[in-house]
């Protein structure tokens, strides 16, 4: 498949230009999109369709600072090479603060320098995404690490703060977990983690975010949501992972449970560690009143 790349600039001329050397480019060749004003180039840019972005400097009243600015902000990853005049060396500095990976300085360009920068922005940019999910993420199961879900459950408990909203947090623990392992080998036991993962995510809403929290224990971030709405959240994890047996791999197909504790913020806590301690004892009730529940 054909990368796009995507040139913001308010210049019919320049986009002309990036066409010719687009054309003369030796490797893998790369359709070049066009965005003639600031609102279209953002807009553009944040549907995360493009491999990498060229973007100019001058834009109308605004700048294309202001754009990388805004894109950032907004959670844009794509790989930005900005676009200057030979008069305002200043400017290249601050977009390669703001975010830019390369610059180039438009009376300067040749085939070769922006087909050298395109590849090395794409290259750097698929190396920066590939280390972000390392450290953002659990190997074994792919859900968020604790690390993330520390991060994220901060930043949630920020804007709820903002905007007055609950958040919901539900704790979930498998159940004897230990003896699967013991049983069938750890082998399995990942196997079952896996599973367990697969099952609650596909229960859990695009906004909210599961992670492993450790070992066996999983938690997921009910957003905007109130203790009601995280113990359903709950008990819709809890159902998908014991509705039917989970194949360990060596023929045989085990009936999986957990146990799960819901809460939420602010009716059972004023901060993210009351309200992870809150959630936990959720589960422990669930626990000591015989396993395979939710509780809150
Ligand atoms: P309970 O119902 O009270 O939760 O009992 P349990 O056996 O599930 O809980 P316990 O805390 O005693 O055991 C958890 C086990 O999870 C112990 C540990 O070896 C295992 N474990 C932790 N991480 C992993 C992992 O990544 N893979 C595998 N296979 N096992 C793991
Ligand atoms: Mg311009
Ligand atoms: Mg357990
Ligand atoms: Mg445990």
């Amino acid at each position: 498949m054909t990368r796009k790349i995507l040139l913001i600039d308010d210049d019919r001329l320049q986009y002309r230009l990036a066409q010719a050397h687009f054309g003369k480019f030796q490797g893998e060749r790369f359709e070049l999109h066009w965005a003639e004003t600031f609102d279209a180039g953002l807009a553009e840019l944040l549907t995360g369709g493009f491999a990498a972005c060229l973007l100019d400097y001058q834009l109308g009243p605004r700048n294309g600072l202001e754009l990388i600015r805004q894109a950032v902000a907004a959670g844009c990853r794509t790989p930005i090479i900005f676009l200057t005049a030979e008069s305002s060396p200043e400017v290249d500095i601050e977009a390669m603060n703001a975010g830019a990976l390369d610059y180039l300085v438009k009376g300067e360009i040749s085939s070769r320098s922006l087909e050298r920068s395109l590849r090395y922005a794409l290259k750097l940019g698929e190396t920066l995404e590939a280390m972000r999910q390392l450290a953002t993420h659990d190997q074994l199961t792919g859900l968020l690490n604790r690390r993330e879900f520390d991060r994220e459950l901060a930043e949630e408990r920020d804007r709820a703060r903002r905007f007055e909203h609950p958040i919901g947090l539900v704790m979930v623990d498998i159940d004897h977990f230990k003896a699967i392992n013991d049983t069938h080998g750890h082998p399995a036991g990942d196997t079952v983690l896996r599973e367990v993962a697969r099952r609650m995510s596909a229960e859990a809403r695009s906004v909210d975010r599961l992670a492993r929290f450790g070992g066996e224990e999983f938690a997921l971030i009910v957003v905007e949501s109130d203790r009601a709405a995280a113990l359903e959240a709950a008990q819709r994890m809890w159902a998908a992972v014991r509705r039917t047996p989970i194949a360990l791999g060596n023929g045989v197909q085990l009936v999986v449970t957990v146990s799960a504790g819901a809460a939420a913020l602010p009716h059972d806590a004023d901060s993210e560690e009351t309200l992870i301690a809150a959630a936990d004892r959720a589960l422990y009730a669930a626990k000591a009143a015989g396993r395979d529940r939710v509780w809150a």
